[in-house]
């Protein structure tokens, strides 16, 4: 009978690489911990700058820039980590589990909560990766779903921490460190964990370059360039966005409206307002971030045009039909800042048909993606 049953499972016992070790697992374990501390603190701040009713103050002009730019660096330092600490434990994925039903619960239970984490774990990882590459394989929108995911993540985690907690301390305990490696061919404990972080900062190093200009020569995994029409990266095209002909058409007019208050001005009509240069970032979700010179009116100038008060939120749309960021919710702290621009020209020159001609909006410590283009109106509600 017995040579009819499938082969044994395998043991822990089958697997005698000496990497796979509490110690090694312990130290990428730690390194993956901060790599993905940090980037749940700058998502939820990423996250907070995106939603419309933001209280984050529009200075400084970087903060988004900075908080974006290390959260997809931390995000990217995570998958050598995670991928090396997959490796180095999973034999304990063959652990016979025990046969006393309570130990048998609290095995249960602590598999479980390990399963969801490194679910929620490759979600994040694999779902940032993909956006950072504007890639979208799925339905479901992104930022909700990226946001959700990340709780569920760092919540397994934190059990996961506390359950490993006497582990981790013995294995990372002084004593542990003198004792010597067991002999053995080829890797040691200390040569993979080395790998896998010299790794994760080959990774970031790679593709940092979007969003810091000295590494811009070596990003050859990034997916960006860092450069486009007027030195700056184009998201989405005039062509993509189907608003080339409205975009170029002489009878385009801004409409500003308070109210029963509205006024309707051509570019002409912009051209010949006060003009203001700004220094500002356009700093995109995915990563990539770019320094601009922006001159055009000042929002708030406009805003007094039609007598707004302050402490309003603006509603900004597009001459762009459809498509998510058509229309953006600018809270009063940016409405108000007196850098905020709409945008004519670009590093001196007339704005580019990409960047949002006829004219563009740029706040400071706003993400890139409610940077609206092409705008038709600006609406204050009453
Ligand atoms: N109307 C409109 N505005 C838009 C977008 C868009 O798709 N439609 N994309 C946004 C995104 S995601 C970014 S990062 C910035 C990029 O601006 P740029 O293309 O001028 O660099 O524009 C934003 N403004
Ligand atoms: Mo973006």
């Amino acid at each position: 009978m017995r040579s009819l049953a499938h082969p044994p499972l395998p043991e822990q016992r089958d697997f005698p690489s000496r990497l796979h070790h509490p110690r090694v697992a312990a130290r990428l374990g730690a390194w993956l911990g901060i790599c993905f501390f940090v980037a749940f603190a700058t998502g939820l701040v990423s996250h907070l700058a995106q939603q419309p009713d933001s209280w984050l103050p529009s200075r400084p002009v970087w903060g988004y820039r900075v908080t974006q730019g290390i959260h997809v660096a931390a995000g990217t330092a995570c998958v050598p980590l995670l991928l090396a600490k997959l490796w180095t434990v999973y034999p304990r994925f063959w652990i016979r589990p025990p046969r006393q039903l309570r130990e048998l619960a609290l095995h249960g239970a602590e598999r479980a909560s390990i399963g969801v984490l490194v679910a929620a774990a490759v979600f994040e990882l694999a779902t940032g990766l993909a956006n950072v590459t504007t890639w979208y394989p799925w339905s479901f929108s992104f930022r909700p779903t990226h946001f959700a995911v990340a709780w569920v993540a760092v919540g397994a985690l934190v059990v996961h921490i506390a359950v490993k907690l006497p582990v981790v301390r013995a294995a990372l305990a002084p004593a542990a460190a003198d004792e010597p490696e067991p002999p053995g061919e080829g890797l040691s404990r200390r040569g993979l964990v080395r790998t896998a972080g010299v790794a994760s900062v080959a990774a970031v190093v790679l593709t940092a370059g979007g969003t810091v200009p000295w590494l811009r020569r070596v990003a050859v995994l990034a997916p960006r360039s860092g450069t486009g029409p007027q030195g700056i990266p184009v998201n989405k095209s005039a062509h993509a966005a189907g608003v080339t002909a409205t975009a170029t058409d002489p009878a385009y007019r801004l409409e500003v409206r308070y109210g029963e208050t509205s006024v309707s001005l051509s570019r002409d009509d912009l051209l010949a307002m006060p003009q203001q240069t700004s220094g500002l970032p356009i700093a995109c979700v995915e990563g990539w971030s770019a320094h601009g010179e922006w001159t055009g009116v000042r929002l708030r100038d406009l805003l007094d045009a039609v007598g707004a008060p302050r402490g309003r939120s603006v509603e900004v749309s597009s001459l762009q039909e459809h498509g998510p960021f058509r229309v953006t919710h600018l809270p009063h702290q940016y409405a108000d800042d007196d850098l905020t621009l709409l945008a004519l020209a670009l590093d001196g020159e007339p704005l580019s048909l990409d960047h949002g001609f006829p004219c563009r909006l740029i706040a400071p410590n706003r993400p890139g993606v409610l940077q609206t283009k092409w705008v038709r109106s600006l609406e204050v509600p009453a």
